[in-house]
């Protein structure tokens, strides 16, 4: 039976209240905030499609040299690690621990691919993108993962090509 006008309404506006910070996050292309600062949502499941469970939001990110970016533990049981041969060459790898509220500084401009350990075969994985260099592309590219991950990362990786993304 569908739901009375009024009260599709009034789930619609809970619903719309509740998810409108992760929403807001969850667009692939962040505009850059004034002060610099830019924030990942590590989620159980994506706001705008919840079959798609253990996302970080957004899951391409592009910032400016020596921006910020921190990763939110809203959902609990997630991190953040770089992955080994998805950062450029003299970018600081970084591996939060699980839950952590963790910042990140990243003055190397370039592609960096980084993962959930626990949901990595699950395809948790998301790139930033810092001064929209994107010379290290094909040597993101060759890295190799298991499972879902490495399906996520290539159409991740196809669309930051095609500037889809
Ligand atoms: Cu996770």
């Amino acid at each position: 039976m569908p739901m009375p006008l009024l009260d599709r309404r009034r789930f619609g506006l809970a619903f719309g209240a509740t998810l409108a910070a992760p929403m807001l996050a969850a667009r692939t292309t962040a505009p850059a905030h004034e002060d610099g600062q830019h924030a990942i949502l590590m989620l159980n499941a994506d706001c705008s499609d919840t079959s798609v469970v253990n996302v970080f939001a957004p899951s391409v990110l592009h910032i400016e040299p020596g921006q910020s970016v921190t990763f939110l533990a809203t959902d609990p049981g997630h991190n953040t690690a770089s992955k080994r041969g998805m950062i450029p060459d003299g970018a600081e790898p970084w591996n939060g621990a699980i839950d952590e509220e963790l910042t990140i500084t990243l003055p190397v401009p370039g592609i960096y691919g980084y993962i959930c350990l626990p949901h990595y075969e699950g395809g948790m994985v998301g790139l930033i993108v810092v001064g929209n260099d994107l010379s290290n592309l094909a040597a993101a590219h060759k890295v190799r993962h298991p499972g879902a991950a490495r399906k996520t990362f290539r159409a991740l990786l196809t669309d930051l090509e095609a500037g889809a993304a």
